[in-house]
């Protein structure tokens, strides 16, 4: 078990260059625009720190959280790391500049950030196989250094009926919902992704 001992928000940043020192660790949250970067930040640490809203966009400058957890063993650690919100692609309500703009900021970091040890894709588990989830996809699989990973994590679990939550949990995939119980009960639960993201961070190898 995984407890989360500090979570505070650090900065924002609009680009690489105004971005805090790259000294700790990172895990980034990355996806389209509202697919639920914001929430699952505040699923996972338990706590209101991400900026999360029904309109699309609301994300817009890259967000530094400091996070130190503990696994509970013998001897146990604490780790301190760094959670990253992120913009999403494809907001589409703002000028073509702006948008450009935004989205070279976004893989300039993605590009050139040092210390991200995890990308988090999370993809919306009702819009599976967009070409725009597998485009991110495929350019973070060409970027990753062999001391990072990826995880993909299909959110809005909830939206999906039982049958088809039964069907996409048996395919192995991670799954995540702002409504706890339904995730926690039945598929795995939030530690389980708390696990994933220590071991990517720390660099241990895991199934
Ligand atoms: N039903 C349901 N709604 C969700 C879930 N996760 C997020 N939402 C809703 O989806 C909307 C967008 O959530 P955000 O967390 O702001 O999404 P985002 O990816 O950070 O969006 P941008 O910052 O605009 O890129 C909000 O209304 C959330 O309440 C979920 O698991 N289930
Ligand atoms: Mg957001």
């Amino acid at each position: 078990m995984i407890i989360a001992k500090e979570s505070k928000f650090v900065t924002s940043a609009r680009n690489l260059a105004g971005c805090p020192p790259p000294d700790m660790m990172e895990v980034v949250f990355l996806g389209r625009s509202n697919v639920g970067k914001s929430t699952f930040i505040n699923t996972i640490l338990e706590k209101n720190l991400a900026k999360s809203s029904s309109t699309p966009g609301k994300t817009q400058l890259i967000n530094f959280f400091n996070v130190v957890w503990e696994r509970k063993t013998e001897n146990s650690q604490s780790i301190p790391f760094r959670f990253v919100d992120l913009p999403g692609f494809g907001y589409a309500k703002v000028s073509k500049e702006t948008k450009k703009d935004w989205e070279s900021n976004l893989w300039n970091f993605l590009n050139h950030r040092t210390s991200i040890k995890l990308f988090v894709h999370l993809i919306d588990a009702r819009h599976i196989g967009l070409q725009s989830d597998e485009y991110v996809c495929e350019i973070i699989q060409k970027l990753l250094r062999p001391d990072q990973k990826m995880l993909s994590i299909y959110t809005k679990f909830d939206k999906l009926n039982k049958n088809e939550q039964h069907k996409l949990y048996q395919k192995g995939k991670l799954v995540a919902s702002n409504n706890d119980k339904i995730i926690d009960k039945k598929y795995g639960g939030k530690d389980k992704i708390r696990e994933m993201i220590l071991d990517s961070v720390l660099g241990i190898e895991t199934n």
